[in-house]
């Protein structure tokens, strides 16, 4: 049985799939989905079986926003000393890929928690905003910043300001999601690129990860530092000489981590 109220959890081959499962509320982001979250995500990451983990959500939403319900009484200082929002940043921690598989709303702490994730795929049905000012708050999850940096000034202050939605189409053109495909495919896409990475040399996909996350960090000069370091001590893994050594013989690698 699953100790999950509000996830499902399986496995497609290689690939760990988080099923946001509040349906009734959209999805919506309370402490107990966030709770369940950030647990299921530590489990799959120290799972060896897992190569990359997907979360996603339903036909209708992946995540409509932080819970509005319990937010509603929530006050200063206690919202402070009990920082509600720290738990979402689990996904911050994992080590593996995480894919947001988005379909439908991705709203607020949905926009957020999706770009929280290593990237978006969108299924051609896939609304992102931040609606929050509509609320009399503004986005708390990272929306001001990570929506910002992933599709420039103009349009990220619309959509805090204003709270117009994005077609996924218009995310695509404007460099927010990795692709879009037809909502039927999305899951298996997905699974897809899970099955790709699996094949891959583990300590590179992990320092691949962590090298294309700096960029949002670092100056550029210590990203490429970064980079730098990360790609010299590959040389010092057996998949780097196996990887090269099947390149040259015209076979498939067969990598070790
Ligand atoms: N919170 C709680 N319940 C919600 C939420 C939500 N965010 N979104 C939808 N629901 C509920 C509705 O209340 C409704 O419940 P009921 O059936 O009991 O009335 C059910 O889900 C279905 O919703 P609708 O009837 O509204 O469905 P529609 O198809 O008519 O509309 C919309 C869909 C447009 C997505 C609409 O539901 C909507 O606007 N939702 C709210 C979107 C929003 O404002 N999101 C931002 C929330 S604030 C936020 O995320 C702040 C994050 C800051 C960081 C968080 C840290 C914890």
């Amino acid at each position: 049985a699953s100790p999950y109220e509000m996830i499902l959890v399986e496995r497609q081959g290689p690939a760990g799939l988080i099923r946001l499962n509040r349906p009734k509320a959209l999805n919506a982001l309370c402490d107990q989905l966030t709770a369940e979250l950030a647990d299921a995500l530590a489990a799959l990451d120290a799972d060896p079986a897992v190569a990359a983990i997907i979360l996603t959500g339903n036909e209708k939403a992946f995540a409509a926003g932080a819970d509005i319900r319990e937010m509603q009484d929530r006050a200063f200082p206690a919202t402070y000393m009990k920082d509600f929002v720290a738990p979402w940043e689990a996904v911050l921690s994992v080590r593996k890929p995480v894919i947001a598989a988005v379909a439908g709303f991705a709203l607020g702490g949905g926009c957020e928690l999706a770009m929280m994730c290593d990237l978006i795929l969108a299924a051609d049905s896939a609304r992102f905003g931040q609606p929050e000012i509509n609320l009399g708050i503004i986005p708390g999850a990272g929306g001001s910043q990570r929506l910002t940096r992933a599709i420039g000034k103009s349009k990220a202050m619309e959509m805090v300001l204003t709270g117009r939605m994005m077609s996924a189409e218009e995310a695509d053109r404007a460099g927010l999601v990795a692709r879009v495909v037809p909502a039927a495919e999305l899951i298996p896409e997905a699974v897809k690129m899970a099955e790709k990475i699996a094949t891959l040399s583990p300590p590179a996909v992990a320092m691949a990860k962590e090298a294309v996350n700096a960029a949002f960090e670092l100056p550029l000069r210590e990203g490429v530092r970064l980079e730098r370091r990360f790609f010299l001590s590959l040389f010092g893994t057996p998949d780097q000489k196996e990887g090269m050594a099947a390149f040259l013989e015209k076979r498939p690698a067969a990598f070790k981590g």
